[in-house]
């Protein structure tokens, strides 16, 4: 892997906020989280823990100089729970101490007395309270109601996901530390410095110039360290502004786990109408949200979920409607896909019932109604270049789908207690900030006087591969070696008002601020070596591998004697640009526009085998065709796909997210909350690039991989029921992810008065 931080990875050396050094004096911090879930404070006792040897500091909402306010979207998050706390493990005071362990122990000293009020764990039932956070959101094109009518087939039915843990390797933290000037520094494993820096002067009641944030690097953020890194910066930020020292927070796993938000469980009605022949003319869907005690991020992630509802299909008659629901939970936040999987799901749902009742494959349906150059989505974009069609066509060329149906068929015929599924699923991702205005990034790009460049941009690496991109990005543009290039941390200073690392478009994004950068960069130098070897203008001047050329000529002179004379010169050696994604603009009054830059386009095959005695299955294989574009990183690319899909089977099968009836987390660690390990990943993935795709929207026509390939891990739930049904033809299953081995018994042996497998008898 070409990779160049992996070798300091391996050997232990790269920092994360754990590893950096820090100065004598550091104090630890240790949080106080709400035991309830929904309640009054009626009392806090600190008093007991004031005395104990070796705290430093205790604070409260009542300590906070600012705003006690952190909610981004909607002012409805409280840093420090005042007078009411609303989901289990909500932070009420942070516990300031000479080391980790006695800040830890004066927590569990901590009294409290909390008046229950009664709490909501089901966003329908938060929906029929009237517990909504926004009002509702609605989508819509063409008229379902009077195309029902029109309809040979009507199906209707309800769907539901559940949540997922991120599981980034590196926890929630924070280190921050007195600047001079009553300002702060704070290191922060986040995904959004400017947003943290934000929350941060909100906080303290400062102005953003008194806030630096830098961010070394990410063991992973998944989404969850879009927003709800926040918090965390912000409470190791007050305390070390009310003490004027050094404030290290890092969240232990088991505690990160249970307090921070996770994917938004979704329950959804849908209803899908068809002709005979199997194509969808309609098409209507309600979405109840489940958005936790607040409201993160959860609004964009309803609207994503909205622009999705219809993935890959061009449905004519479709009306999709969004409640985002207030719960008793931790607040769930962003999560590889942002809503759209959870999307995705119901309309793969709605299609598989419709095939059911028509006694026909799935993916008869999926084919006929993909998407073609031109059609329009139900917020008003009309897609100007699809691969959906091509995806899928090339995909079947290569594994001869109806040749998998029947391999299947014929295995299931002769095995009894195994059975085998398969399924198809395309995806379609719209790849841009759904918000408008977050769709720009800028770079500031050194060159040092001995020919060594050093870029800056707001884009986090989080284990995704986009420095190296980025590195590639400079290096090609000037055509020096890649071992010139580094990518320092992302600092506020550096780069101002970024958005954050999400959308999948940070490649995009910062690679074109970078490009433009390096362009006007690799002009200036092209510029001083005419001046200096006195070339004119309609003779070409350019640099390659490091030589300069001219009229494609080598010369003697090399890249590091040209930036020294540029030096010389007095030649500007510095850039900073800025990028605006161009062509993109959505109205919220009337839910239209072309908020995307473009899509994302692929199809999957999966195959499963189910141990029809147990209710385990093995997932066999995935075979993608993706549309990649033209990739930069054929192998980071590669990884981002399989790493995806992994993740996307996991959250369908045996990741559980399980609350009681109290709110509290009963999967609250890696033994109670299964992720995929490499013995449950599919023995064979493969992956294949969509040839010949050029997308000019995106840096040196690459297209984002981020998040797409996720939804491919869709699949695997009806290729699961795919091998159900063929153990048990007259059962009907349950369209509720995840499909654990436990559920998957369960319903294999339900309703036993039906026949079991056909060929038993
Ligand atoms: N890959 C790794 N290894 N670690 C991560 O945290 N985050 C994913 C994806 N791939 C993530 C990852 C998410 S949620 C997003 S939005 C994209 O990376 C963000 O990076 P990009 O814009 O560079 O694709
Ligand atoms: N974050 C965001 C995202 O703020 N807006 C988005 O559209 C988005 N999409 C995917 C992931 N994060
Ligand atoms: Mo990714 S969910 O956009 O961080």
């Amino acid at each position: 892997m070409s990779r160049y931080d992996l070798i300091q990875h391996v050997r232990g050396e790269s920092y994360f906020v754990d590893d950096l050094i820090i100065p004598e004096g550091t104090l630890y911090a240790s949080i106080f989280y709400s035991p309830k879930a929904h309640g009054k404070i009626l009392r806090l006792n600190l008093e007991e823990i004031k005395s104990l040897s070796g705290v430093k500091g205790i604070f409260t909402s009542d300590d906070i100089p600012g705003e006690n306010q952190i909610g981004g979207i909607i002012p409805d998050e409280e840093l420090l729970a005042k007078d009411e706390v609303t989901f289990i493990g909500q932070p009420i005071a942070i516990i300031v101490a000479e080391s980790q362990t006695t800040a830890k122990l004066a927590r569990e000293k901590i009294k409290i007395e909390i008046e229950d009020l009664p709490l909501i764990i089901d966003p329908r039932e938060a929906f029929a309270k009237g517990e909504l956070i926004i009002p509702p959101r609605m989508f819509s094109l063409g008229d379902v109601e009077s195309a029902w009518k029109n309809c040979d087939i009507v199906v209707s039915g309800k769907a539901e996901t559940s949540g997922q843990e991120h599981i980034y390797l590196e926890t929630q933290g924070a280190i921050a530390m007195p600047t001079e000037g009553g300002g702060v520094k704070i290191y922060s494993s986040t995904q959004g410095p400017t947003v943290v820096q934000r929350t941060v002067a909100r906080v303290l009641g400062l102005s953003m110039n008194k806030i630096e944030v830098d961010v070394p690097r990410l063991g992973g953020g998944f989404g969850g360290k879009e927003d709800q890194a926040n918090a965390w910066a912000a409470m190791a930020a007050l305390a070390s502004f009310k003490l004027k020292k050094p404030v290290k927070l890092v969240l232990p796993r088991q505690e990160d786990i249970k307090v921070t938000g996770k994917r938004h469980p979704y329950s959804a009605d849908f209803k899908i109408g068809l002709t005979n022949e199997g194509n969808i003319l309609a098409y209507e869907v309600t979405f109840y949200q489940n958005a936790g005690a607040s409201a993160d991020l959860s609004p964009a992630i309803l609207d994503r979920t909205l622009f999705h509802s219809t993935n890959s299909y061009f449905i004519p008659n479709v009306k999709a409607t969004g409640f985002c629901c207030r719960t008793n939970l931790p607040p769930n936040t962003a999560f590889r896909g942002f809503g759209g999987p959870q999307a995705m799901f119901v309309m793969e749902a709605a299609i598989y019932k419709a095939a059911e009742k028509m006694g026909i494959d799935p993916f008869i349906i999926q084919r006929k109604n993909l998407l073609n150059e031109g059609d329009e989505f139900p917020y008003g974009q009309k897609i100007k270049s699809s691969n959906a069609r091509r995806c899928w066509t090339e995909l079947d060329e290569k594994y001869q789908l109806t040749e998998i149906k029947n391999k299947i068929e014929r295995f299931n015929n002769s095995n009894i207690l195994s059975k085998k599924g398969f399924a198809v699923m395309p995806v379609c991702f719209g790849i841009s900030f759904t918000n408008t205005f977050m769709n720009q990034a800028s770079a500031l790009v050194h060159i040092y006087s001995d020919g060594s460049v050093g870029i800056t941009t707001a884009a986090i690496e989080m284990g995704q591969g986009v420095n190296e991109k980025l590195r590639k990005i400079a290096a090609n543009i000037f055509s020096i070696n890649i071992n010139k290039v580094k990518i320092e941390s992302s600092n506020t200073t550096r780069i101002a008002n970024a958005s954050p690392t999400a959308a999948s478009s940070s490649a995009d994004l910062n690679g074109k601020a970078l490009e433009v950068a390096c362009n006007s960069l690799r002009d200036r130098l092209t510029g001083s070596i005419r001046q200096e070897l006195k070339i004119e203008n309609n003779i070409s001047v350019h640099i390659k591998d490091e030589l300069v050329y001219i009229i494609d000529k080598p010369t003697e002179l090399k890249w590091e004697d040209v930036i020294k004379s540029a030096f010389m010169k007095r030649v500007n050696l510095s850039s900073q640009s800025q990028y605006a994604t161009p062509g993109i603009s959505f109205d919220k009054g009337t839910s239209k526009g072309n908020p995307f830059a473009y899509y994302s386009f692929g199809t999957a095959v999966l195959e499963v085998t189910l141990d029809c005695l147990r209710g385990i299955y093995k997932i066999d294989s995935i075979k993608v065709l993706h549309d990649f574009g033209k990739s930069l990183d054929k192998v980071i690319d590669k990884g981002q796909a399989e790493g995806a899909i992994v993740q996307g089977l996991g959250w369908m099968t045996i990741e559980d997210v399980v609350y009681n009836d109290q709110g509290k987390l009963l999967t609250d660690s890696l033994s109670t909350y299964k992720i995929p390990d490499v013995h449950f990943a599919p023995e064979n993935i493969e992956i294949n690039f969509l040839e010949n795709s050029i997308n000019p929207m995106g840096i040196f026509n690459s297209k984002a991989i981020g998040e797409p390939p996720l939804m491919y891990g869709i699949g695997v739930y009806f290729a699961l029921i795919n091998a159900m049904k063929a153990f048990r033809p007259n059962n009907i299953f349950p369209i509720a992810a995840p499909l654990t081995p436990e559920k998957v018994l369960l319903s294999l042996y339900s309703n036993l008065n039906e026949p079991i497998s056909s060929n038993i008898s």
